[in-house]
């Protein structure tokens, strides 16, 4: 590990990268690869981004394993073997510690280190980069990746502090076993992560108390152990798998479909979703092609997982208040589960419906809702995060001018390619807020990204130029295609972080662009061809 330099003096680099997650990890590998001096900058102790800081109980991906994984090493895939179809967190995690030992990533990081301003010296073609450790980097480029989920959102709810119990959050959860067994446990949070917790602790703990605002729609995951056979399929056939990946909207292996929901006769369109339930994953959205701009095909399928939740959960009141209603299913980043609803049949285990009991405040001994006070021993927030743009905006970025990255994403954040920004030269992102981002897979995004930025780099130097930024038209024409691809989209009608409701003040609307995965590398790829026509270099 570099230590960082305490004097203040400023150390000159080629690249700073911020974050350790799988996107910074790979432009540490690439970079250095070119034979740049880069500097990798993080906040917690070790890479692993979200994956090492999410350590609670039942954290896991919903991704499989076979596309949650780097595609950019051969060896790396040989030497790595997964033992799940959908990896759990400590596993996710091994692997990037594995990658890091592997590449010997970590000589190039500096851990528990935040950066607290990046500020672009346009005299001397510079980022000037602050730690709160007191170092101050230069470097001519610097690459953002800050990850979509990386600022932890507490509740809107007074009285936090005065809670006396037990107080977890999930997106920094300790390192240390928490033991459930004989406590009153609260969990405020039914999105992806509460549903994972919620699944775990309700059989560990005394008694489970959830707290829900918006249920979730949720499908089973059906996971499995992977067999030798299969990962001796899988191994051999990963170089296929990867191009196809590239291929994908998804930037995954999952099937896509262009046939519409009412294509088929009714007795077979419930065929075809009691075949994507029985399946599990994410099968829905690769049976039926239209279920995010019909309205009535989605609230079909939205009905008949209402249907499937009635016949799980015993209790009618219980099943009536899980049943999500008013906006559109997989609208909300739809979570798979292992048996999420069955947790409610458990004696121990009781569902507090906060949209007729609301939560009023945090007390010393627990939550009290308009029906009364819920003591509690231990009270877990799966509230979110300030996705997408949060982890950006939580320190001060300055371009050309004087202009902050504040100013410039006040309404809204505005990119290229959810990349590179006018006004900031030689300031890049990995699945930023205008790509993807969080609607495909972020790794095979990540790769994507880094290497866009790595030939661009290239470019420049064999051009002996200095400064590239897009010039404002292209990113305006880029916004106005994210703009148009998501006017249609169901995405759009339900208030949640992917359109930025989940934080109040926070600009609301879907700025991620919709189109898939294939298309944003299509239109990557086209930019690198033109050789970067709409971009501005000094
Ligand atoms: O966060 P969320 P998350 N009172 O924002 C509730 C990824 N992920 O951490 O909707 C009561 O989805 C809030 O209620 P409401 C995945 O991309 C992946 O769960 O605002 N409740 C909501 O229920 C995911 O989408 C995996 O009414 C309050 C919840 O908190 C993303 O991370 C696993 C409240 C927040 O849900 C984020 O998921 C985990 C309040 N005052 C996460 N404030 C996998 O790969 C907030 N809430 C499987």
């Amino acid at each position: 590990m570099v230590d960082a330099n305490e004097n203040g003096s400023a150390e000159r680099v080629d690249i700073i990268v911020v974050g350790a997650g799988f996107g910074g990890m790979y432009a540490v590998y690439k970079f250095r690869e070119m034979g740049k001096n880069v500097v990798g900058i993080e906040a917690g102790s070790d890479v692993g981004g979200v994956w090492y800081w999410n350590r609670y109980p039942g954290a896991r991906c919903d991704l499989m394993s076979v596309d949650y994984s780097y595609g950019f090493s051969p060896e790396i895939e040989q030497e790595w073997t997964w033992s799940e179809q959908f990896a759990a967190q400590p596993e996710i995690l091994e692997y990037a510690n594995f990658v890091a030992d592997r590449l010997d990533l970590r000589k190039n990081f500096r851990f528990d280190t935040r950066v607290t301003s990046a500020i672009w010296d346009e005299e001397r073609k510079l980022w000037v980069a602050k730690t709160d450790g007191g170092a101050v980097l230069e470097a001519p480029y610097a690459i953002m990746s800050t990850g979509p989920l990386s600022i932890p959102k507490d509740p809107d709810i007074p009285g936090i502090d005065r809670f006396k119990g037990e107080l977890y959050r999930a997106q920094k959860w300790p390192h240390h076993e928490v033991d459930f067994t004989g406590k009153r446990v609260g969990v405020i949070g039914t999105g992806s992560t509460g549903i994972q917790i919620i699944q775990e602790v309700g059989p560990q703990a005394g008694e489970l108390f959830v707290f829900q605002r918006t249920p979730s729609f949720t499908l089973p995951m059906r996971n499995r152990d992977l067999s030798p056979e299969y990962v001796a399929e899988m191994k051999k056939h990963y170089r296929q798998m990867r191009a196809a990946m590239k291929m994908n909207p998804t930037g995954g292996t999952r099937p896509v479909t262009s046939r519409p929901f009412y294509s088929l006769p009714p007795d077979q369109r419930e065929e075809a979703m009691e075949q994507a339930w029985q399946n599990g994953g994410h099968t829905f959205l690769g049976t039926f092609a239209d279920l995010m701009v019909n309205e009535e095909a989605n609230e079909a399928v939205a009905d008949f997982v209402r249907g499937k939740i009635g016949e799980i959960v015993d209790d009618p009141k219980t099943a009536e208040a899980l049943k999500p209603r008013g906006y559109p299913i997989f609208a909300r980043r739809p979570c798979l589960d292992t048996e999420y609803y069955e947790t409610y049949n458990r004696p121990n285990v009781h569902l507090i419906n906060c949209k007729e009991d609301p939560i009023l405040e945090i007390t010393e001994k627990g939550i009290r809702t308009e029906s009364g006070e819920h003591e509690l021993d231990m009270l877990i927030f799966a509230t979110g995060y300030d996705a997408l743009t949060g982890a950006l905006l939580a320190f001060d970025v300055v371009g050309r001018d004087g202009l902050t990255l504040k100013e410039k994403w006040k309404d809204g954040p505005r990119s290229h390619l959810g990349i590179a920004m006018a006004g900031f030269p030689n300031l890049f992102a990995t699945t930023g807020p205008n790509g993807p981002a969080a609607l495909a897979n972020i790794i095979t995004i990540s790769e994507n990204d880094v290497d866009w930025i790595a030939d661009l780099i290239t470019y420049m130097e064999d051009k002996n130029l200095s400064a590239v930024e897009p010039t404002q038209e292209v990113e305006d024409a880029w916004m106005d295609h994210v703009a148009a691809l998501a006017a249609p989209s169901l995405i759009r009608k339900a208030n949640t972080w992917w359109v930025g409701a989940n934080v109040k003040g926070k600009p609301t609307g879907l700025t991620m662009f919709v189109g898939g995965f294939a298309k944003y590398r299509e239109a990557c790829e086209a930019v690198a061809a033109s050789k970067y026509a709409d971009y501005s270099f000094d």
